[in-house]
């Protein structure tokens, strides 16, 4: 048995060519054409993805028939439903932001809409991620995305059954637990991959450090914790060659240098396989994900050298999740001791200053681009500085997904934020994505119409699953908002918001818990299948069919065709209807032990901050090892 363990993860670092051309963290000098222009405007898609597209829509397409098929919709004819399209019907996945729980809560819910998990065709939506056009994570979301990408295409099934990833019996500050030997070579090797990227000429800013630390975690198989692991490597996986798995994306921030706080208005980037970049009026560029690290000049290539490797799958990741930003902003509200309080502060003080609280990329490729439209801030400045995608409030990555580009019909949202006291969701989120579009960097894209946060919990938005932009049509007066000539309604896709719930478990675990028993992980994973399954199809038999009838709604309406009475019963049962209720409820309580069905009106109190308190105690411990080894070494 160990042996054919140690013989497949040898197997599997040695197949893998998803390597920095150093073999190592520091990025490197590859070949590319001269004069290669690696910016472009972010007027289409990208040749890559629409090509992936093209051929992942062949597979999507008969991956559908099938999940229809299975879904056992009445008066629905499924071939006569395809021959009458014209196109494919595109199925959009977005996991939200919201640490360890997001990333938990997440893999249940994917794994209720994966088919290799066992049973998931009968006791949820198994076929639905094989019939998914694109995958999209933010934050503890894209841990969730990138883990199950970055290793060759895993599945949820896996990780829990093989347990060769996602180890969290130790907070990732004390790697090694009880094994001092183990966390001390945990941060000598962070250590030394840093300097490496140094004395290759880069700076290296904390994100970079926290990108290798959950590295550690995420790529556990790999002999070199994914140190030469890149992004844009994934383009190597069989899985992403034969067009299995749903075209992956990430979403982080970029944060107007000098600020902390990130608005609405901020500029909002996706790193996919071949690009990053933003479809925002204050980029609207992107670049090649593959060359980031590499001189340019107005979007060409300077002095003929192209750099790869910089694009480490880790920092990546690591880049829509520094979440240590949002310490230095939550450390004075906590109640720790002063002492550890001005440690902290100085360490994070020190970063800081250096604008090393957030993800660095140096050299911007966007810098000096007078081609194409663009803020000053952005372009004007030659280190692009990018945070946490959750940091503007948006914390469930739609936006890439509501670009008209991309055609998308329906969209799953699954919604693992800590919004109110008890960590719960209340529809932030989706309000935040809401209102952007009616500021300029909205850019005519369109999102449905969606309650303020009381009545979210006042009308059980959060307890089961809620359709939004259910009829189209009624979008029509969004449409005019924003110089949108080139759109319709019917590009807005149906949103399926699922939020968090505890059904066999509390999956309302704080964000900055980091430490977990295998026990309690797989009680999270266990709840988000029932999350995203209503119960292993048990509260609505009818939940599949409902599914159903939400993804082909879209193309429904284009066509005008009637929707059957089941699709009509189950778009009243799951849609929003336009009603508000925005009075401040009385708490209501219910029991903590037990099973629950996930229907009840969750109360509002005040939740603990111990374990906030625990945290940042134990980063405090972790940047000093660093600071103290950094001195020694
Ligand atoms: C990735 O998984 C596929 C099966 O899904 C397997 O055929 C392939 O060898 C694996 N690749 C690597 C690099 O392990
Ligand atoms: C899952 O779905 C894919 C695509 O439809 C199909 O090729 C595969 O055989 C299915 N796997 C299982 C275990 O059902
Ligand atoms: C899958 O379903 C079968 C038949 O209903 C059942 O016997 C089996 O225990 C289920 N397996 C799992 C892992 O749920
Ligand atoms: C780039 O942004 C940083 C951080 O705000 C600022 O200190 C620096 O002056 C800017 N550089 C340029 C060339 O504007
Ligand atoms: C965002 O909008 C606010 C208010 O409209 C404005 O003060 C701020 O400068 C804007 N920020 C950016 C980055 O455009
Ligand atoms: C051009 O490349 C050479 C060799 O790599 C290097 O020595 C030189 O500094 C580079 N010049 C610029 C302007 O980047
Ligand atoms: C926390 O409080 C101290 C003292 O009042 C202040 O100097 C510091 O800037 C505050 N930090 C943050 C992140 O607000
Ligand atoms: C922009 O171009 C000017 C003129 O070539 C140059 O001096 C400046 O350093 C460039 N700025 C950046 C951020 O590359
Ligand atoms: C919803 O969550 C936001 C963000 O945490 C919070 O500010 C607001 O008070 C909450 N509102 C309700 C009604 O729960
Ligand atoms: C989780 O939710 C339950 C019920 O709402 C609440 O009693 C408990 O305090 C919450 N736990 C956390 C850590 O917020
Ligand atoms: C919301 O759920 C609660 C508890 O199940 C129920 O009493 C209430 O009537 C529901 N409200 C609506 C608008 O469905
Ligand atoms: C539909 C729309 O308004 N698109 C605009 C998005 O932003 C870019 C850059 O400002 C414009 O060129 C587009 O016309």
């Amino acid at each position: 048995m160990i042996g054919i363990v140690i013989v497949s993860v040898l197997y599997w670092t040695l197949a893998v060519v998803a390597w920095s051309p150093t073999d190592s963290y520091a990025p490197g000098p590859i070949d590319c054409p001269s004069d290669l222009q690696i910016v472009r405007p972010a007027d289409s898609l990208s040749s890559g993805e629409a090509e992936y597209i093209k051929e992942r829509n062949k597979i999507t397409d008969e991956a559908l028939k099938t999940f229809l098929i299975n879904a056992n919709m009445s008066d629905f004819d499924v071939d006569n439903f395809f021959d009458g399209l014209n196109r494919s019907i595109n199925i959009g996945l977005a996991f939200s932001g919201g640490g360890y729980r997001a990333m938990l809560v997440g893999a249940g819910e994917l794994a209720a809409l994966d088919n290799r998990t066992t049973n998931s065709t009968k006791s949820g939506l198994g076929g639905l991620l094989q019939a998914s056009t694109y995958l999209v994570g933010l934050s503890g979301g894209n841990w969730l995305v990138g883990s199950v990408i970055m290793n060759n295409w895993t599945s949820i099934q896996d990780i829990v059954d093989h347990n060769q990833i996602w180890d969290l019996s130790n907070s990732i500050a004390n790697y090694g637990g009880l094994n001092v030997v183990k966390t001390v070579k945990f941060y000598t090797d962070i250590n030394d991959d840093l300097d490496e990227k140094r004395d290759a000429g880069f700076d290296v800013s904390f994100t970079d450090t926290w990108g290798r630390a959950l590295s550690h975690q995420f790529f556990t198989g790999l002999e070199d914790k994914g140190a030469a692991l890149t992004w844009s490597g994934m383009t190597e996986f069989d899985a992403f060659k034969d067009h299995t798995m749903p075209y992956p994306i990430v979403v982080a921030n970029g944060r107007t240098p000098g600020t902390f706080i990130i608005s609405g208005n901020s500029t909002i980037f996706e790193f996919s396989p071949y690009e990053m970049g933003s479809w925002d009026p204050s980029l609207y560029q992107f670049t090649q994900v593959k060359y980031l690290g590499t001189q340019t000049q107005n979007g060409k290539v300077s002095n003929n050298t192209c750099i790869g490797g910089y694009d480490n799958a880790g920092l990546v990741m690591g880049t829509s999740s520094s979440l240590f930003n949002q310490f230095i902003l939550q450390i004075n509200t906590t109640s720790i001791s002063s002492t550890l309080t001005s440690i902290i502060e100085t360490i994070l003080g020190k970063v800081s200053k250096d604008e090393n609280d957030i993800a660095i990329y140096k050299p911007n490729p966007f810098a000096n681009t007078t081609d194409f439209a663009a803020s000053e801030a952005i372009v004007k400045n030659d280190t692009l500085y990018l945070v946490d995608g959750g940091e503007d409030l948006q914390n469930i990555p739609l936006y890439p997904l509501i670009q008209p580009e991309r055609n998308v019909d329906v969209i799953f949202a699954f919604d693992n934020s800590a919004d109110t006291n008890q960590n719960w969701p209340n529809g932030t989120s989706m309000i935040a994505s809401h209102n952007r579009q009616f500021l300029p960097q909205g850019n005519g894209t369109i999102f449905p119409y969606v309650p303020d946060a009381d009545s979210f919990r006042n009308l059980n938005l959060t307890s089961r699953p809620t359709f939004f932009g259910c009829d189209a049509r009624n979008l029509s007066s969004l449409l005019t908002n924003g110089n949108s000539s080139k759109y319709t309604v019917y590009d807005s896709p149906l949103i399926v918001y699922t939020a968090n719930r505890p059904f066999s478990y509390y999956s309302n675990v704080t964000t900055f818990t980091l430490k977990y028993s295998n026990t309690e992980r797989n009680s999270i994973i266990k709840n988000g299948y029932e999350i995203a399954s209503r119960l292993n199809n048990t509260l609505d038999p009818e939940w599949q069919a409902c599914v159903g009838c939400a993804i082909i709604r879209r193309q429904q309406e284009r066509a005008n065709i009637e929707q059957s009475d089941q699709c009509k019963r189950c778009f009243e049962r799951y849609c929003w209807n336009g009603e508000l209720d925005t009075s401040k409820s009385p708490e209501i309580n219910f029991t903590e032990t037990g099973t629950t069905n996930g229907t009840e009106t969750l109360p509002k109190n005040s939740g603990n901050s111990f374990s906030k308190h625990q945290i940042i105690q134990s980063v405090a411990y972790g940047l000093l090892s660093v600071l103290v080894l950094g001195a020694i070494y």
